[in-house]
């Protein structure tokens, strides 16, 4: 029999520095007497990202969202942009508030990223950008976006939410495009609590931001612009320097988690794992597996469902699809026609628990528990699995 966990297993837990450093860090803020207002932690974490994602250009925000917005807003984009469904509102909504209408593509079928090959259809005169998304941790098709792009004198920005650190082509990520947003939530391989960064190409853009992000203010007596608030405050900033000094160590358990994983599924039938790290370095931000009910015998959903009964919750990254939400279903690219496989993948992707603190033994648990409810399925009948 397959024991329940005492504890719940969440989809992730946040990676957490001691509190004595962190006491440490709120000492030299509290003598300092300056909390926020870009403050030397500020500046500080700004350098040691730029070292880190080994970018020229970064700008702090405090969160990603609002970094994506702003980013969006400095690029002066006007008419369409083209984008992906299969992505966190946040995305979809940066374009919206920037006043732009998301045209929504298709995705591919084994990245889960924007299909890079249906994007030219989509181009009319109207477009001036392409958002992708380095979905779940996967790198985008870059040179095949950005061939599109140069063709069409498009910009490119990547939502790399997820892609934290992570290199391509023996390049770092956030060098694709003119611009990438990473995020630094709670839940990120890297977070600040909240925040996030936007790094990018032309180097104009850096006061352009500076100024987005603190009301338009450019002097004591002077507002050049209209901003908003969306500044990184020190105590934010603080965490993140200490987060920083732990992620070497933490991509390494979740190299190992992946391991054990990948080892412990492999015999199970009708599951894919769909993030495999395989670039030169992974942000191992999720792990991901999709289920093809004809082969595991139950689907994604029931499995998700069953799961809960021994406190294993996984979530079902990303659904619904953003083109989806009502206020989008006017827009002729948000026919569910238009985008099978995102409207099939929503539906057979799950999200397993991923973080370095897992311990071999709940890995071990976890997949146990899975090939159970996968026999435990096949001799009950399908009526009980609703
Ligand atoms: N673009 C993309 C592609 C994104 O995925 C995101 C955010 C953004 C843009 C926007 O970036 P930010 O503005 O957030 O910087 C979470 C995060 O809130 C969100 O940042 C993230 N993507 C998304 C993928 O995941 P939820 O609604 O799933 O979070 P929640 O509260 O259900 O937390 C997930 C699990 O994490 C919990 O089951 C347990 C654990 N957890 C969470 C928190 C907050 C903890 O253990 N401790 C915590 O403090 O959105």
């Amino acid at each position: 029999m397959i024991s329940k966990f005492n504890e719940p297993i969440m989809v992730t837990r946040p990676l957490l520095p001691s509190l004595q450093n962190i006491n440490n860090q709120l000492q030299e803020i509290w003598e300092s007497k300056w909390i926020t207002n870009n403050g030397p932690k500020n500046k500080e974490l700004r350098e040691a990202l730029k070292e880190y994602l080994a970018v020229n250009h970064l700008s702090l925000f405090s969160n990603g969202t609002l970094g994506l917005l702003l980013g969006i807003k400095s690029l002066e984009l006007t008419g369409e942009v083209i984008t992906t469904p299969f992505t966190f509102p946040a995305t979809v909504g940066a374009l919206e508030w920037n006043g732009l209408t998301p045209v929504f593509c298709d995705i591919d079928n084994v990245t889960l990223t924007i299909d890079a090959n249906k994007i030219e259809a989509l181009i009319t005169e109207r477009t001036s950008a392409i958002l992708a998304v380095h979905v779940l941790g996967i790198p985008c098709e870059v040179d095949k976006i950005q061939q599109v792009a140069d063709k069409y004198h498009l910009k490119v920005i990547y939502d790399g939410a997820h892609v934290f650190g992570a290199k391509l082509n023996c390049k770092p990520i956030g060098e694709f495009g003119d611009m990438t947003m990473f995020s630094f939530h709670a839940t990120k391989l890297f977070n600040t609590i909240e925040g996030g960064a936007v790094t990018f190409k032309d180097k104009t853009l850096d006061r352009k931001l500076q100024l987005f992000k603190n009301f338009g203010i450019s002097g004591p007596d002077t507002v050049e612009l209209s901003g908003i608030n969306a500044k990184l405050n020190e105590i934010q900033a603080a965490v993140g320097l200490e987060v920083l000094k732990l992620v070497p160590e933490q991509r390494k358990k979740r190299h190992y988690i992946k391991q054990l994983y990948e080892t412990n599924l492999k015999t199970i039938s009708g599951i894919r794992i769909v993030t495999k790290h395989e670039e030169q370095e992974s942000s191992y931000q999720f792990f991901i597996i999709e289920i093809n009910e004809k082969e595991f015998g139950i689907n994604r959903n029931q499995l998700h469902e069953k799961l809960k009964d021994y406190n294993v919750f996984t979530r079902k990254y990303f659904y619904p699809l953003c083109s989806d939400f009502t206020w989008y279903h006017d827009l002729p690219s948000a026919q569910q026609k238009y985008l099978p496989t995102a409207y099939e993948k929503i539906e057979t992707v799950l999200a397993l628990p991923f973080y370095g603190e897992l311990t071999t033994e709940e890995v071990i648990q976890i997949c146990e528990i899975i090939k159970f409810i996968q026999k435990k399925a096949s001799t009950d009948v399908l009526a009980n699995w609703e």
